[in-house]
């Protein structure tokens, strides 16, 4: 899988790729990153990325050629390794970001030759002609207002990563259940077994594997439904799983 990230702080992208799970992966070899600078492909002495908006009003914005250039050069660089780029833009107007999401850029990016490009916006934004001509999608990382997009596109290669095969090891695998299954994850607890007076609940100590998957399914059902019914509503629940719910109501409501 290849990476490229079009930014003004390629800085940004170091300090994540050098650490952890997406560090290791990238010595595996299981992808390859490229940071492009937009102010490289500027030609007056100042290296202007930026410019005041058209009808006036706050803040400036990136303005199109230097973006444009540099997308050419990815464009080339990509060909080499007969890829074709997908541009995605990170934008507060983007699709919400996902794991269905994440899994569909991981099968285009295998199966279809793709190189993801990651197009990270700073300032107010970007002069809307480049993105009507240069963008595939737009994503956002949610609700709130970041101070550009290098985060989101960070958050995006992490949970793509760690989806390659061998990107984990079997210490990691078992975590990942949580999101893939569309629940939450259930409480988890590990030594002291007594730590400020709180013990830990019985079936875990008990050496019942059944009762404890049993246990641990029931727990993360509770929790979804208490803190995410959309997860649940999107995702379904089984006969089996529906009377886990329908009982804890009844406890809800004895209590
Ligand atoms: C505060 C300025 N906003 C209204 C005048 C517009 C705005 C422009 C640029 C808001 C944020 C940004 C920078 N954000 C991103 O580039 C971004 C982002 C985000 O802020 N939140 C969630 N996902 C994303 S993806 C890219």
């Amino acid at each position: 899988m290849r990476f490229d990230a079009i930014t003004l702080f390629p800085e940004m992208f170091d300090a994540v790729l050098d650490s952890g799970i997406t560090r290791r992966a990238l010595d595996r070899g299981l992808y390859r990153f490229k940071a492009w600078n937009p102010r490289d492909f500027t030609d007056d002495p100042h290296r202007t990325v930026d410019d005041r908006p058209y009808g006036g009003g706050p803040g400036m914005l990136m303005q199109a050629e230097p973006l444009d250039r540099a997308l050419n050069a990815v464009q080339r660089d990509v060909a080499a390794d007969n890829l074709v780029p997908w541009v995605v833009h990170f934008s507060p107007r983007g699709r919400p970001l996902d794991h269905q999401r994440v899994m569909e850029l991981k099968a285009a990016a295998t199966s279809e030759n793709r190189a993801l490009v990651l197009l990270c916006g700073r300032y107010e934004g970007i002069d809307e002609r480049l993105l009507q001509r240069r963008v595939d999608e737009e994503i956002s990382l949610g609700d709130f207002v970041l101070s550009g997009g290098e985060l989101p596109a960070l958050a995006l290669m992490d949970a793509l990563i760690r989806q390659l095969p061998g990107a984990l090891n079997d210490a990691d695998s078992a975590v990942e259940d949580s999101f893939a299954n569309g629940l939450l994850d259930c409480p988890h607890y590990t030594r002291p077994e007594v730590w400020q007076g709180m013990g830990v609940p019985e079936v875990l100590t008990s050496g019942n594997h059944a009762a404890i998957a049993q246990w641990r399914l029931q727990q993360s059902l509770k929790i979804t439904a208490a803190h995410r019914p959309d997860l649940l509503a999107r995702r379904g629940v089984s006969r089996q799983e529906q009377n886990y719910l329908d009982s804890f109501s009844k406890d809800a409501n004895r209590e």
